[in-house]
């Protein structure tokens, strides 16, 4: 009977999409922006697996008008002969069947970059339709297919030249809730893989606004740290390890600079690993010893002197981890944090090694590193007396230190009450006139919020508006803070004596949401990437805990017959416009939320039954996090960029 095998294979592959299309975030996580970037990335991992392989070394990435996505390649070509036990080419069953990606044929992958390794078939589940073709055995070859069905068979066409694979879909809008790509999103991550695979050409390019970019980076992490470190001054050129052990690949570039701030970047076969894990544990635990054994033996550190701490060895740090292995474990919440045990044991002994014969070879430079450290001590325990200090103050006085500028509410549960924190004592006004003074208080922020980036903990705590904000919370903060994008609240596992984190305690918090209400312009978007970096950095189990929310004012207001309407975007207004009848309607633009009234304020803002606001995520802290580092801290192109295309605001920025 050689046809029900056939059958049962068909059946077998219906359900499995169709389990994709029922439940989307099983497989990609969510069905918003984050998701539907995902199933792009997903297609992409293909090409740079192909990449890591060495077959492949040019991945174009297009944004058509049509709201479809091009990715290209120059790779070998997805295989198109008979899949034995499927019976079908193998590329149908690449793009039908769950997890078939990469699995067929000689060419299975040794290290695949995939996050969720769900494979081109989510994608192509999720795509009202999905074209792919392929350049193979000197044919092109073609197929097509509707929310992953094949709605035709493998063709094949002329004859051409090369090798590669392009492929082109449309997300599913009954799936998706925006199917609007964002080209910064995908150019974030393509020059991320471009230094990560260092040497392949990514082009992105946006059919829509003609924008196009190109990354390749020969140098590898060496370039991407050169970039990071390019508007800083170097204490040497950058340290390069490459080393590999028991089939896991380490590759780590270490370069410090002259100012306070650990950029350490993270990476598991690719993967930004946010959360950190055992690799960047192991990678601390090491630079610790070394720097600390190293003092010890050139006198640098004397008997009596304490051990060097690892936050006191990270001031000024730029690191660039990134390890590939077989089977790689993601865990924490955002399945960013890498988790197999034997990756500590193993870089913290390669990178030792590794570190130790550097400092041997450049005695100059290895001095200055552990003297910058022993300034990074001293200075440590100044600050630690300070915070201490400013957290005894505020508890001493009570209820007495209370920021002046804030209008507290009456209530004094913290379950009923809430703080907004709004841009500029203008937009004060207004808020002030529409809360509910019961349950509801004001913190007007005024002038520079200071660049967390660029200062150390005790000139952080000395800020006026930092101030307010920790002593209106009542929490108080984490002293040490967290080191850029590593996500965890006490990042010293191997060292810490709890000490640390001692100054922070969510208990006494005062208020159960704290809503950041900055104006829907630029400016206001880029007050609350600077707060939402704070509150990542310095108080992150209130983000963890749910307890930060992003109010959402509009930027619009439509009269209309005796009634107002609101829009949050241009979208909004425009689909409003097109809906309600044209005659005896006024439409008005709010400049900022100083210009709102009260009224307009409380209904569409403030009022819990009528207002939106936005829970911020972990994920949504950790990107406003990356972003300000690459804004604010490093990057010369990108910050030049941003400040071409903001110009008027950055007058409100502390550089
Ligand atoms: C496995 C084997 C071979 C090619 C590929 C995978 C491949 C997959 C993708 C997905 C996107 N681009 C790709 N490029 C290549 C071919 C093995 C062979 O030719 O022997």
């Amino acid at each position: 009977m050689p046809d029900s095998s056939y059958g049962a294979s068909q059946i077998r592959v219906l359900k499995g999409l169709e389990a994709v299309q029922k439940r989307p975030a099983m497989y990609i996580g969510d069905t918003s922006h984050r998701g539907l970037h995902h199933i792009v990335f997903e297609v992409i991992d293909n090409s740079v697996d192909e990449t890591l392989a060495g077959f492949c070394d040019a991945i174009e990435i297009v944004i058509h008008t049509d709201g479809s996505v091009s990715v290209i390649d120059n790779g070998r070509g997805i295989p198109v002969d008979m899949h034995a036990q499927e019976k079908r080419p193998a590329l149908e069953v690449v793009h039908t069947v769950l997890h078939a990606g990469g699995k067929f044929g000689e060419g299975a992958y040794k290290v695949s970059g995939g996050l969720h390794g769900v494979g081109v078939s989510c994608t192509n589940a999720l795509s009202e339709w999905l074209e792919v073709e392929v350049r193979r055995d000197g044919h092109r070859y073609t197929q097509r297919y509707e929310r992953g069905k094949p709605v035709t068979k493998v063709t094949k066409g002329e004859k051409v030249k090369g090798t590669g694979t392009a492929t082109r879909f449309k997300p599913d809008p009954l799936i998706f809730e925006t199917v609007e790509f964002e080209f910064e999103y995908l150019a974030r991550r393509c020059r991320e893989l471009a230094y990560l695979t260092g040497g392949a050409r990514f082009t992105v390019r946006d059919e829509r606004t003609g924008k196009e970019e190109v990354y390749q980076y020969k140098g590898g992490i060496v370039d991407y740290i050169k970039a990071l470190n390019s508007a800083k001054s170097p204490l040497h050129r950058p340290i390069h390890l490459v080393s590999s052990r028991d089939d896991v690949d380490v590759e780590v570039v270490i370069q410090y600079h002259d100012s306070y701030q650990e950029t350490t970047l993270s990476f598991a076969n690719l993967i930004n690993t946010m959360e950190g894990g055992t690799h960047v544990t192991g990678f601390r635990t090491a630079l610790t010893r070394v720097i600390n054994q190293y003092g010890r033996n050139q006198g640098l550190l004397k008997e009596k002197d304490a051990n060097l701490s690892g936050e006191d060895v990270r001031d000024g740090l730029t690191a660039i981890i990134s390890v590939k292995l077989g089977a790689p474990q993601f865990e924490g919440q955002t399945k960013t944090k890498l988790g197999n045990r034997e990756v500590d044991g193993l870089v913290n002994s390669l990178v030792g090694e590794g570190l130790a014969t550097w400092f041997e070879e450049h005695p100059t430079e290895a001095r200055r590193i552990v003297r910058q450290s022993q300034v990074a001590q001293q200075a440590r325990d100044a600050a630690r007396k300070q915070a201490e200090l400013v957290r005894r103050k505020s508890a001493l006085s009570g209820g007495m230190g209370l920021p002046g500028k804030l209008f507290d509410c009456r209530a004094k549960d913290p379950s009923v009450s809430e703080l907004f924190i709004v841009e500029g004592d203008s937009a004060a006004g207004p808020a002030k006139g529409g809360r509910n003074s019961e349950f509801q208080a004001i913190l007007p922020l005024r002038g520079k919020i200071l660049n967390v980036e660029k200062h150390r903990l005790d000139k952080i705590l000395g800020n006026q508006e930092i101030q307010h904000i920790i002593a209106a919370l009542g929490t108080g903060i984490i002293s040490g803070g967290n080191g850029n994008g590593d996500g965890r609240a006490n990042p010293d596992e191997d060292e810490s004596t709890g000490e640390e984190t001692g100054l922070f305690d969510l208990s006494k918090l005062r208020y159960s949401r704290v809503i950041i209400m900055t104006d829907a312009d630029v400016d206001g978007s880029h007050i609350r990437t600077l707060l939402l970096t704070f509150f990542f950095r310095y108080m992150q189990p209130l983000i963890e805990q749910g307890h930060v929310y992003i109010a959402q004012p509009p930027l619009y207001s439509i009269k209309q017959g005796g009634k107002t309407y609101y829009a949050l975007t241009d979208e909004e207004r425009d689909k409003l416009l097109a809906e309600l009848p044209q005659r005896g309607r006024a439409m008005y633009r709010f400049k900022g939320l100083g210009e709102m009234n009260a009224e307009d304020l409380a209904t569409t803002t403030m009022e819990p039954e009528t207002r939106i606001i936005r829970k911020v995520t972990l994920d949504d802290a950790a990107e406003a996090d990356q972003i300000f580092s690459t804004l604010m801290g490093s990057l010369v192109e990108p910050r030049k960029e941003f400040i071409a295309d903001h110009a008027r605001e950055v007058e409100n920025i502390d550089f």
